[in-house]
């Protein structure tokens, strides 16, 4: 299995998010991707590379410009607000619910902060636009190589992505990689694409975004967003709308499940993606559903990630992994790892 590594990625580095009124560290740190890196190397799954510059297009195939272009600039318009700010985060703390105007582009930077994200968990660093791009042109890169013809590829980066939808970002994620590398191997011709997403929380934004098309199969496997976040959506209702009903899967499950039940709710999943006919699949690959996360609740251990590239691996299917989440630093490497050679093994 080949690596697609995003040597920029600790450009990105938040120091606090707000939690239950507080300002805490960030569970997001740039050891996560270290850790799997090291042990993908210790294991030697494969050959490490550095992804192609893949310019803005593949990034404009997902975002909108007006978001595109804030992200770019919003470091140099925060610093600009205050010098003292080059060593403060940016962190949003308004936002356009119900009944307020989202078509206008208030001046005011705090005012775009919040039009434009979801939570006030995922602060925006001096970096952050440099480690995102880098990242997004890891994924392009890697669903290039799969629609080239290789089995499997993986986009090791961070900041994740699921989360982050056309135009807002929010849980760690600013730039969607799932779905650009899903948009990438539509663009190479595939003419059906499935995303499955096995990280613990719902993939909203991935979900949003394809919530409306029959080209792209949509299979979510979660905490159930009663109690977890991103709470405002992932429930099992949601199937698809206009051209798309039908290509949206959510399978939520209770805080607490274990990997018996989960490999069924995995198994579902894939059987629904074998029968959307889709010709390629990418994997949002968190790993914050082992059972020593410290933001999650479900109880996978190390050895069942080996089961789990095992069973993806019996797809047939093409596959394109993308690291999503995961925040127990020390065992994220081997969980990571064992997917990936559970994958190899089988494939
Ligand atoms: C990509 C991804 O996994 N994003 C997850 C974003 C979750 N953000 C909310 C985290 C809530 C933190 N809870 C702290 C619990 C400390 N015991
Ligand atoms: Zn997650």
């Amino acid at each position: 299995m080949i690596t697609v590594y995003n040597h920029h990625h600790a450009l990105h580095q938040g120091k606090l998010e707000m939690f239950r009124g507080q300002l805490v560290p960030c569970f997001e740190v740039p050891a996560r991707a270290d850790d799997v890196l090291q042990e993908l190397q210790r294991r030697q799954l494969g050959e490490v590379l550095a992804p192609q510059d893949c310019g803005l297009a593949p990034l404009e195939r997902i975002h909108s410009p007006r978001y595109l272009d804030f992200l770019a600039g919003a470091w140099a318009e925060w610093v600009a607000l205050d010098p003292a700010n080059a060593e403060r985060d940016a962190l949003p703390s308004v936002w356009p619910v119900r009944s307020f105007r989202s078509d206008v582009l208030p001046a005011n930077f705090s005012a775009r902060m919040g039009l434009f994200s979801m939570d006030a968990g995922t602060p925006l660093t001096s970096g952050t636009w440099a480690a995102a791009y880098a990242g997004a042109c890891c994924a392009v890169t890697a669903a290039q190589m799969v629609s080239g013809g290789a089995r499997s590829a993986f986009s090791l980066s961070r900041p994740p992505g699921h989360h982050a939808g056309a135009d807002f970002f929010g849980g760690y994620c600013f730039l969607n990689n799932a779905a650009i590398a899903a948009q990438a191997l539509r663009d190479a011709g595939m003419a059906k694409v499935a995303v499955l997403d096995i990280d613990y929380h719902h993939g909203n934004g991935t979900q949003a975004i394809f919530y409306d098309r029959a080209d792209v199969f949509f299979a979510s496997v979660h905490g159930d967003p009663h109690t977890e976040y991103p709470f405002y959506l992932g429930y099992a209702d949601e199937t698809g709308q206009g051209a798309g009903l039908g290509a949206n899967l959510n399978l939520p499950l209770p805080r607490g499940t274990g990997f018996a039940r989960w490999r069924e709710a995995l198994a579902l999943a894939l059987q629904r993606i074998a029968l959307s006919g889709a010709q390629a699949l990418v994997v949002s690959l968190g790993l914050d559903t082992f059972e020593g996360d410290p933001i999650s609740g479900f109880q996978l251990r190390s050895e069942d990630y080996f089961r789990v590239g095992e069973d993806l691996a019996a797809t047939g299917l093409p596959t394109v992994f993308v690291f999503e989440g995961g925040y127990a630093v020390n065992a994220l490497g081997t969980n990571t790892v064992n997917v990936l050679e559970g994958y190899a093994q089988r494939a």
